[in-house]
């Protein structure tokens, strides 16, 4: 990876740069804060090119989604140009960069904190969700297959294949194989494939229609004020055209549950139904004129389909020997899919109270 503090000369930015610092702690690309001599500062973002197969492409669904929100008055980032008038730079060792403003007095969580901020979240997924809705362009396919369980299953299968024959091979460390700890975790995965399958056909057939979704909406990729209130959402590598249910969904995965997704004490996590309600309303009062009927008969269940892909997708990680996520320890992986099947099963056993909730929500409107 190239110098940030060089990366950084090769934009359009026309303040004087002061510095380059290392920004957080990103699962996937790597970011910088450009701090300039005036008020307006920078990030700048190296992509991971082996998670995000056409970065020229995926620049392009951001800066056209960048465009259209300013287009209907809504807040959001803007990209910087490189000199030679792309959205991107790409060094001499082939890696992207990108970079943006930064929005001034805001913050992010990683995990929703109180009520209040998670009505919040639901109106800034909500936004976005209707701020998008009268898009009318097209944006790439950045990465097939992205929500697509049946993609998930093939990679998974993979994934399995590997660990078998790594296990026949020699038993990993105290003699127990990273197959024999995950055997039951396995199961859980494959005990709900129809039901998946199902939901993900409703999304294939177009029985849920096709919107601009960002695909991310987990509390840390948007912004908030002082005063907790949303301004924007940010993190825009995954915008596609699918269906919105996927960012409700995520969103529930994220802002219902009063802990950090990868919360090792698992009797402690849950889909907190008073959560999921304020979330609710939060989203619903900025999305609900856009729905159709499809949409609202599934979006309780859109949370257990993003909660078991994650789950699907931690667990592979950790089988694989965590090639995907950025872990902070090792089993890391194990834990967050540990966590999320925690999170799985209190919305299974309240799945029917959260289609009460967002009837009466409806009833409402
Ligand atoms: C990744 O990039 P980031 O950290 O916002 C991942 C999401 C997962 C999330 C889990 C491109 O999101 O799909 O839900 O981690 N993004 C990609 O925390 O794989
Ligand atoms: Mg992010």
């Amino acid at each position: 990876m190239g110098d940030a503090q060089l990366i950084v000369t090769h934009f359009c930015i026309p303040e004087h740069v002061m510095c380059v610092a290392a920004l957080g702690e990103g699962f996937i690309n790597k970011t910088f804060l450009v701090k300039t001599s005036a008020r307006q500062q920078y990030i700048l973002q190296c992509k991971n090119r082996s998670v995000f197969p056409n970065i020229p492409a995926m620049m392009e669904n951001i800066s056209k989604v960048t465009h259209h929100i300013l287009s209907e008055g809504g807040n959001t980032f803007r990209l910087v140009a490189a000199k030679d008038g792309k959205w991107y730079h790409k060094d001499t060792d082939g890696e992207y960069w990108a970079c943006f403003t930064y929005i001034p007095d805001t913050y992010t969580f990683e995990h929703a904190v109180d009520i209040d901020l998670v009505r919040a979240g639901g109106q800034g997924v909500g936004l976005f969700n209707s701020q998008m809705a009268g898009f009318t362009g097209f944006l790439e396919d950045t990465l097939p297959g992205f929500h697509n369980i049946s993609y998930r299953f093939e990679q998974f299968a993979g994934s399995l294949k590997r660990a078998q024959s790594r296990s026949s091979d020699a038993n990993e460390s105290n003699g127990i194989s990273h197959l024999e700890e995950v055997s039951l975790l396995v199961e859980e995965v494959y005990s709900r494939k129809e039901q998946m399958e199902a939901f993900w056909e409703l999304v294939r057939s177009g029985t849920l229609p096709r919107r601009v979704s960002h695909n991310d909406t987990k509390l840390s990729n948007f912004l908030f004020d002082k005063d907790r209130q949303v301004v924007c959402a940010i993190d825009l590598d995954t915008v596609m055209q699918t269906t919105v249910l996927f960012d409700f969904g995520d969103a529930i995965r994220s802002y219902a549950n009063p802990f950090p997704e990868d919360h090792p004490l698992l009797q402690e996590v849950k889909m907190d139904l008073e959560r999921f309600s304020a979330f609710s309303q939060g989203y619903l009062c900025k999305a609900a004129w856009f729905l159709n009927k499809e949409e609202k008969t599934h979006l309780a269940f859109s949370a257990l389909y993003i909660t078991y892909e994650q789950y699907l997708r931690f667990l592979m990680d950790y089988m694989d020997g965590d090639t995907y996520y950025r872990t902070r320890y090792p089993g890391h992986n194990l834990v967050r899919a540990r966590s999320q099947l925690a999170l799985l099963k209190s919305m299974e056993a309240q799945l029917p109270a959260m289609q009460h909730v967002l009837s009466e929500i409806f009833n409402t409107l």
